[in-house]
């Protein structure tokens, strides 16, 4: 009987081994201390199945082709917007997110999520230039260095489609959400002029090759540029005086989740204060999680400009809107520029 017992037991095991608890999380390249993953499955017993993307575009069109199906993605605030319309992603439940009350409520109900019910903040940023200081004599203080010869084939620009066309449309002078025909052909041109002084459309690439010298200056978000400044001392990072984007980017549950349960518990995990430090320290972007930053040193992390900057700075920062049908325009004006070489 005790060995009938024993056995049962055994058996029991091996099925509920098999059949261990999963999660499929879909997120940005070096967006998370790969070490708060271990620690959420050591904790949990809930395995985490981690997948990589670069540009908002990319997720977005993995979900919405509805082939794949993730637990967790994370959104910036005009896809989160533009999700929320297509009901690609669901409400959550706030009961099961207890440490929600780690967010600064100033970063809750913004206009892509107006009543907070679809989206937790995760991190946020601007878009700027890294730069040599060893390479560039002066500080690039408008986004027209990007447009200079001096740095023919010493430039990086991100390959990233509503980015880089938004960069255009300030440098032409129109709005960062334009979608003016007439804006956007201009921006276009734009681009299409400064392609051949481009040494390469890159997205996380941009970090080493900044790190190893490669290029003088680079469009990049924040963040990255954090990352970058901890590395080498050469390099530094400013906001264009003409305008540029503030981002806030989210994370979200799809609407064709698996498993819903597990999703809410990687996300109150990544909310708890000691793991937001630990991803703010690894990844380098601002982050709204008040628990964190009390852990961090409110005056360490606010002696940083990069993620912090100056109120005049931030007032010239624009976020993007979801587009609705005149994403197209954007998605044909990029496919020009890349095909146009
Ligand atoms: C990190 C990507 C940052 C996302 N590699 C900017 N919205």
């Amino acid at each position: 009987m005790k060995k009938f017992a024993v056995l049962f037991v055994l058996a029991l095991c091996i099925v509920s081994c098999a059949v261990a608890e999963k999660i499929s999380v879909y997120n940005w390249g070096d967006y998370i201390d790969p070490e708060t993953i271990k620690m959420f499955e050591a904790e949990t017993g809930i395995e985490v199945e981690y997948m990589v993307y670069e540009t908002n575009e990319d997720m977005y069109a993995k979900i919405a082709n509805g082939k794949s199906s993730y637990d967790v993605i994370f959104p910036s605030d005009y896809m989160v917007e533009r999700m929320i319309h297509e009901k690609l992603v669901q409400e959550i439940n706030w009961e099961n997110i207890p440490n929600i009350v780690n967010i600064d409520s100033r970063f809750m109900n913004e206009s892509y999520d107006p009543e907070s019910r679809y989206s937790v903040p995760y991190t946020w940023g601007t878009m700027g230039i890294l730069y040599n200081t060893g390479m560039v004599k002066e500080v690039p203080h408008s986004w027209d260095t990007m447009m200079d010869d001096t740095y023919n084939m010493d430039m990086l620009m991100l390959n990233s489609p509503r980015d880089t066309i938004g960069i255009a449309l300030v440098m032409c002078g129109y709005d960062l959400n334009s979608t003016d025909d007439e804006a956007l052909e201009a921006a276009k041109q734009l681009l299409i002029k400064q392609k051949p002084m481009v040494l390469a459309y890159v997205v996380d690439e941009v970090k080493d090759k900044m790190i190893g010298g490669e290029a003088s200056v680079a469009m990049v978000w924040s963040g990255d540029a954090t990352f970058c400044m901890d590395e080498s001392d050469e390099l530094d990072y400013v906001v264009p005086e003409e305008g540029s984007n503030i981002f806030f980017d989210a994370i979200c549950i799809p609407s064709n989740a698996k498993n819903v349960a597990g999703a809410e518990k990687f996300i109150d995990f990544l909310c708890r204060g000691d793991i937001a430090a630990m991803n703010y320290n690894y990844v380098g972007y601002a982050i709204p999680n008040t628990a964190a930053i009390e852990i961090i040193g409110a005056d360490e992390y606010n002696a940083s400009p990069v993620n912090n900057p100056p109120q005049e700075v931030l007032d010239k920062c624009q976020v993007f809107k979801y587009l609705g049908e005149d994403t197209k325009k954007y998605d044909q004006v990029w496919t020009e520029i890349i095909s146009e070489y």
